[in-house]
């Protein structure tokens, strides 16, 4: 482990670590976004460069596709890959049943089209991702840029009536513009506080005109695994 880690950083290097060991040669690998996901690069980036683990890394953003090629992982795309065997990524928030919001990074659309394309998806999270009910983490859907403001309207108009607490969108930023994600759309964060039905608010939200994908992923998790400050590991 490297030294003098804090103890989030720990947490998240220590289940980082632990997902390697999930990890064969031969391997197509979905990897995540985000600085848990970063652990898991670098990771994989030594196990490829000292222990002549021989793997191929699909990336779900251009971040982690700069971070894996700097890790010495090499890279493809999902085209050429066409299905992975694992795929490893962090999560904002998940529940007892496995499921996620995801998207705090921006990374969203690609992280479930290279989730759902593998035959597993492994989450690694400290132990602040587990949350008793999902929502009180603003809730990323991805808009295509043309008419954002009346998808945004459409989707708060959903949201009345859906088992939520909250109804409030709000475009997110990157300083004075609006932010733009890797595929150049926008996001809208979704104030919910408690998302009582996770499922059934996944598919109204995909059935709006406009909305490109949602931040829930359902039943797309098969295992979390979870990192303490001092350095434990639970695996679910
Ligand atoms: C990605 O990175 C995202 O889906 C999620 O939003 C975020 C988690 O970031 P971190 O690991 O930095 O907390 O996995």
């Amino acid at each position: 482990m490297p030294a003098d880690l804090s103890p989030i950083d720990k947490a998240k290097f220590v289940a980082a670590k632990r997902a390697c060991t999930y990890v064969e040669s031969g391997m197509k690998l979905g990897l995540g976004t985000g600085s848990t996901a970063a652990w898991l690069v670098r990771c994989l980036g030594e196990m490829v460069r000292d222990d002549g683990l021989r793997v191929t890394g699909v990336p779900t953003s251009r971040r982690t596709a700069d971070l894996a090629q700097a890790a010495g992982i090499p890279v493809i795309s999902l085209d050429e890959a066409r299905w992975l065997d694992l795929t490893i990524d962090g999560a904002d928030e998940y529940d007892g049943a496995l499921n996620l919001i995801k998207g705090g990074g921006g990374a969203l659309l690609q992280e479930k089209i290279v989730a759902t394309a593998s035959d597993r998806m492994i989450v690694i999270a400290d132990i602040s991702k587990k949350v008793e009910t999902l929502g009180a983490f603003p809730l990323p859907v991805e808009v295509i840029p043309f008419g954002w403001q009346t998808s945004k309207a459409l989707v708060e108009e959903a949201l009345v009536g859906l088992d939520v607490m909250g109804t409030t969108a709000s475009l997110r930023m990157n300083g004075q513009t609006p932010f733009v994600t890797d595929e150049g759309n926008h996001i809208l964060d979704l104030h919910l506080t408690r998302i009582g039905n996770a499922r059934q608010l996944a598919l109204v939200l995909n059935q709006i005109p406009g909305v490109v994908e949602n931040g829930l992923f359902i039943d797309i998790c098969d295992i979390v695994i979870t990192g303490y400050g001092d350095g434990r590991v639970t695996v679910h």
